[in-house]
């Protein structure tokens, strides 16, 4: 008797569950949580910028992170980290969409997301398969990405960035971190949705590490239930990211896999759904025990 009332508390309610779901032609993803497996196509990304230029690699990469759980491969042809210039726009698309084309030659199934806040660059992916946009300037990169996205009916990612890639980073301030976060992504889903974005296909992100010191970061850790509380499914992005390698003392990125996997389940316990992570086995196992605690394990 005592286990059942423990698994009632623990057993989400049908609001949480509709409210934290993706359709993805004939899949939903979520509630349980979801892996985004990144792949950078890029010289310079901030943990693994270079390995992945050569679309063969980059395709074996990806094969490995779906083997290892991933239900979607973020492809991305430019480095958003601090202090990072933009990429010309021929050449992000020449560097991704030959990757999209081979992934999914190789494993039809995969479901790919497409890095990007330029509408020129996100056609091309679509065309060549990706079924996600995943645009970290919430739809203020380009005019065009709105109606693009509306026509493809497709989920898109709405991030928040405070500033741009190439000063967000130098001190940046708010007074109220987690309510500002959210009123601007509030205010950009119905933005989205003004202009013909299907409101079950938005998914909304903080913004790990975009123009946020780790103080501002822990905040948004801390209190993501009031995002996921707006009722769109919440991806959260902390993957090996330097805040992390502030607290853990991990200065090399790929060294900061522990303490990804401890923030990502305290984001699973806020409701977060949607998980973006270089790392994709040890965060894939985590988050099942995470989600196991959540859901109630069947078997219990
Ligand atoms: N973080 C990065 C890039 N894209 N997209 C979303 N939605 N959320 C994130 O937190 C996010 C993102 C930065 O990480 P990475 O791609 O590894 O590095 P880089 O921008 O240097 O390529």
């Amino acid at each position: 008797m005592r286990i059942k009332k423990e698994k009632t508390r623990n057993t989400r309610n049908s609001s949480f569950e509709s409210s934290n779901t993706i359709g993805v032609g004939d899949r939903t993803l979520g509630p349980d949580p979801v892996l985004m497996g990144v792949l950078n196509v890029t010289p310079d990304s901030f943990s693994d910028g270079g390995d992945f230029l050569d679309p063969e690699v980059a395709v074996a990469h990806a094969t490995t992170m779906l083997d290892e759980g991933a239900r979607i491969i973020d492809v991305g042809g430019e480095s958003t980290r601090p202090g990072s210039d933009p990429t010309p726009p021929e050449e992000e698309a020449r560097r991704v969409v030959p990757v999209i084309r081979e992934m999914l030659t190789e494993r039809p199934a995969a479901i790919v997301s497409i890095d990007t806040y330029r509408a020129g660059t996100a056609e091309a992916a679509l065309e060549a398969g990706a079924r996600i946009v995943n645009d970290v300037t919430a739809l203020r990169g380009d005019p065009r990405m709105a109606a693009l996205v509306a026509d493809a009916r497709c989920p898109l990612i709405l991030m928040h960035m405070l500033g741009e890639p190439k000063t967000m980073q130098r001190d940046p301030r708010y007074g109220d971190v987690v309510r500002e976060v959210r009123d601007f992504l509030a205010a950009r889903a119905g933005h989205a949705v003004a202009a013909g974005v299907q409101e079950e296909n938005i998914i909304l992100d903080p913004g790990i590490g975009f123009g946020k010191t780790s103080e501002h970061n822990l905040a948004l850790l801390e209190h993501l239930d009031s995002l996921v509380a707006l009722g769109f499914p919440v991806l959260f992005g902390a993957s090996r990211k330097s805040f992390i390698g502030k607290i853990t003392g991990a200065e090399e990125a790929r060294e900061r896999v522990f303490g990804t996997v401890a923030a990502n389940v305290i984001a699973c316990d806020r409701g977060a759904t949607f998980f973006r992570v270089h790392d994709v086995r040890a965060n894939r196992e985590a988050l099942a025990v995470a989600a196991a605690v959540r859901r109630g394990w069947p078997h219990l």
